[in-house]
């Protein structure tokens, strides 16, 4: 599949402006067609599983409102200065998923989601700044970017949304359907409607910070001591006068736990593929009814495949697959085919399918489809 940057060469792309500089690139999806219709975004948007917001400055007044939104409890279409945002889209929507597998360029678990946002005439979220990079892919109307590099970080005060107090933009597009902006973190930008309502298509990546890491690693280390767990003692120690105070024995001796801490190599591999494959806290799987039996398993994935479904992460490195925030030991035949699942999001169907003649391979896929990571068939059948 073509990634979507028009005529510029994907590993120019990578060289030149990943990470470093924005990029506007003219006519990088000809022909883009919003991945979903309005009435299907705003239908979306009344759901409690998914998670949307209705930013809107009218007479000069920032407001947001986080959805679910009602079929009535969204401004009039015709009224100028409002825009919608729906995340996750990719979860929900098959087109949309689709239009993901096109920036497959970038490690998946970079990933973040596909938020659609649908802006009435001059409807934007006012000039901003991310941690995430961003495609700004235009499907439906025209919007103007403004953007510059971010000299003054300081916000409006007093604001339900972040917006910058002085943003100096040094730039400016007008996106037209099939035109995109690519944006690394930390540039200022502004987008708004023009000439009537529009839609954009916002493929984010998300960038691990050290903190989150840590918050993962350290609640895997409490859940599993490995082995000895030592306990204080303090046998011959004096009565104490002070019984407020901490003893001195037992600040030394935590301290030094704390101190000599260290994850084992395992444990930070583990820590590491799991923290990039949980799922967003508002995913949740729909697991079958009846999960198959082994002869309906083998006979349907002989014939139909097998996909990851829309909203499952799953990455690998070294002896570790990692699939929704789990980690298992790559079985030793099986590894080429679970890397090709997750490079591919699907096993293809084949009635002599070697995958299928590999009993612990087969025995971690049945064990994921009966949790709703995985169906028979491939995305497009959904
Ligand atoms: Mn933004």
């Amino acid at each position: 599949m073509q990634p979507p940057l028009g005529d510029l060469d994907v590993d120019r792309f990578m060289a030149r402006y990943w990470q470093r500089r924005p990029c506007l690139i003219r006519a990088a999806l000809p022909g883009a067609q919003p991945p979903l219709s309005r009435a299907e975004l705003f239908t979306l948007a009344g759901r409690d599983d998914v998670e949307s917001r209705l930013v809107s400055a009218f007479d000069g007044r920032w407001r947001l409102v986080h959805g679910p939104f009602g079929a009535r409890s969204l401004p009039a279409r015709s009224r100028p200065g409002w825009t919608l945002l729906v995340q996750g889209v990719d979860g929900h929507h098959r087109a949309a998923r689709h239009l993901l597998d096109r920036f497959r360029f970038i490690a998946e678990c970079r990933l973040d989601d596909l938020m659609i946002s649908w802006a009435s005439e001059g409807g934007g979220v006012g000039p901003h700044v991310d941690s995430y990079d961003v495609f700004l892919l235009q499907v439906e109307g025209s919007r103007r970017w403004r953007l510059g590099p971010v000299r003054d970080a300081a916000m409006v005060p007093g604001l339900p949304l972040k917006i910058l107090s002085r943003f100096e933009p040094t730039e400016q597009h007008d996106l037209a359907p099939g035109d995109m902006l690519y944006l690394p973190p930390g540039w200022g930008h502004d987008g708004v409607a023009i000439g009537g309502p529009c839609m954009t298509c916002s493929v984010g990546f998300r960038a691990p910070s050290r903190q989150e890491l840590l918050r993962h690693l350290l609640a895997d280390a409490a859940d599993d001591p490995g082995g000895d767990d030592p306990r204080f003692t303090d046998a011959g120690s004096r009565a104490t006068r002070r019984p407020g105070a901490i003893p001195g024995a037992l600040s030394d001796t935590l301290t030094r736990w704390a101190r000599d801490w260290r994850p084992r190599p395992t444990e930070i591999d583990r820590a590491i593929g799991c923290f990039l494959t949980e799922p967003k806290a508002s995913v949740w799987f729909d697991a079958p009814t009846r999960p198959p039996t082994p002869a309906r398993f083998d006979r349907a994935a002989r014939s139909h495949g097998l996909c990851l479904d829309r909203r499952s992460r799953v990455a690998y490195r070294g002896r570790w697959f990692f699939i929704n925030g789990e980690a298992c030991a790559m079985p030793a035949t099986g590894a080429r085919w679970l890397r090709a699942l997750a490079d591919r999001r699907r096993l293809a169907p084949a009635m002599d399918a070697r995958w299928l003649d590999d009993g612990d391979l087969v025995r971690l896929l049945r064990t994921w489809l009966g949790h709703g990571w995985l169906r028979f068939g491939s995305d497009d059948d959904a």
